[in-house]
């Protein structure tokens, strides 16, 4: 096992592997930029060391800076947490080739997934359902106008080295095709400088289903349920359940079972997700995550399993703590993400925080690096918690999220905090009966 591990990140994922470095005996290093010296998660970790300017680029996303902080406190592994660098395959060969490990997939597998089509092509091979679609790339109009006719309107058109959204145009008919063709390629060959594109039959009231696994890169892996993330805005999840309110015990057994030996086949070590569009029964799967996950903790409820901890042991070589059939659903959780935004319009809100109480009792975790007197820094995301219930059932957790949310105090600047005191009381929420457009169609109704 590792005896100090250097944690590439901030905020309450920097925190949240800071804790289970402890639990597990093993020191910890956070890095920082200079707009971070107050960060909790500097305080909390056993060293901290300052790798450059506020502006990511030249800190967070700095890999001689991150190499050279090991290099000089001897961490011997790094946690990338998510975001920045922890699906960047180029970042993972340069650790290993200075003897440090990754924590996280092989370099490898973050790169297939990381190109839209290979992953698909990998995932169809593997005997993963798939959107219906072209084989692989759509190298001109004629060969979409083609393609787009055999499968049926409407149509997507997806960049290949996209994701999350980016890079995405709908065609309803085959007189909208030339546009979203074209803007696809525009849009992917300015954001990624690849301008391959895919096409895949658009679903149209589908919900986002992903399944959670765990590889132990030696060919044994296990899958650790779903988690409905159907509600989003632009992209950004905003509320997050396990298990999906419509997802039976067969089922989930029957696409987990498919996930796990996926990623058994590639000997895929540590956490990953893989995500469906789910419709009328049916699971079609979209993007693989290499990486932990924002929402993990849902999953960490219902299982009573740590999740970062497993990542640490696989990372060092020791096997998985746990075997597939030792993994046992206890109850609904759910997480709602705090952001720094003021509502409507959900417009980034920096600043000083006055007062800070975060809610507690059974059930109750808040993930958080916040505390009063801290100024949020403007030059990063602007998740500041994120609040996780747990409760014996899915209407126990609602009731126990809005008991939570009552409890929690943060003055001095605009959070995301009403629209789920707004959410709680919507029916379709109550009953789960939401698709991945609800939230932004309650967003646009003159009330929401
Ligand atoms: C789709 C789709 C409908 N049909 N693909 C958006 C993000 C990216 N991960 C995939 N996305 C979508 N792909 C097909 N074939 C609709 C979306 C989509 C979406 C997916 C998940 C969660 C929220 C979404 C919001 C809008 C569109």
């Amino acid at each position: 096992m590792f005896s100090k591990i250097l944690i590439a990140n901030r905020g309450e994922i920097a925190l949240r592997v800071v804790r289970a470095c402890r639990e597990m005996g093993i020191a910890s290093v956070a890095v920082h930029s200079t707009a971070d010296s107050d960060a909790m998660h500097v305080r909390m970790a056993d060293e901290a060391i300052c790798i450059g300017p506020a502006s990511s680029t030249d800190s967070y996303l700095s890999v001689p800076a991150i190499i050279s902080a090991c290099e000089i406190t001897g961490a011997e592994a790094i946690h990338p947490g998510y975001g920045f660098l922890s699906e960047n395959a180029n970042f993972v060969q340069i650790v290993e080739d200075h003897g440090l490990t990754f924590i996280g997939p092989r370099a490898e597998h973050i790169r297939i997934m990381g190109d839209k089509i290979t992953a698909k092509e990998t995932m169809r091979k593997l005997g993963v359902p798939c959107v219906p679609g072209s084989e692989g790339g759509v190298p001109d109009l004629e060969s979409a106008r083609r393609v787009a006719a055999e499968i049926g309107y409407p149509v997507i058109v997806k960049a290949t080295a996209g994701g999350g959204g980016r890079g995405m145009k709908l065609a309803r008919s085959a007189e909208e095709l030339d546009n979203a063709f074209g803007g696809a390629r525009r849009e992917a060959k300015a954001a990624f400088g690849n301008d391959e594109v895919y096409i895949e039959k658009y679903l149209g009231r589908p919900r986002h289903i992903e399944i959670q696994v765990f590889g132990d890169g030696k060919g044994n892996a296990v899958h650790l349920g779903e988690r409905d993330c159907s509600l989003q805005r632009r992209h950004q999840k905003v509320l997050e359940e396990a298990p999906g309110p419509v997802i039976d015990a067969e089922t989930r057994a029957r696409i987990g079972k498919v996930c796990a030996d996926a990623v058994a086949a590639i000997g895929y070590a540590g956490a990953g997700t893989i995500e469906f569009l789910y419709e009328d029964g049916e699971f079609y799967f979209i993007e693989m995550n290499t990486r932990l996950q924002v929402e993990h903790p849902v999953t960490e409820a219902i299982f009573g399993v740590d999740l970062v901890r497993e990542q640490i042991r696989v990372a060092s070589g020791q096997p998985l703590s746990f075997a597939q059939d030792e993994l046992q659903i206890n109850g609904h959780a759910i997480e709602v993400r705090i952001n720094a935004e003021k509502l409507p319009n959900f417009s980034p809100c920096p600043g000083l925080v006055n007062t800070f109480h975060a809610p507690g009792g059974l059930g109750v975790r808040m993930d958080s690096a916040i505390y009063a007197g801290y100024r949020i820094p403007p030059y990063y995301d602007s998740l500041i918690a994120k609040l996780i219930v747990h409760g014996r059932d899915r209407p126990e957790a609602l009731a126990r999220l809005r008991r939570a949310l009552g409890e929690l105090i943060i003055d001095g600047i605009d959070t995301t905090v009403p629209l789920f005191f707004d959410l709680l009381a919507q029916d379709e929420i109550q009953r789960g009966d939401y698709t991945i457009h609800w939230l932004e169609s309650y967003l646009a109704r003159p009330q929401g």
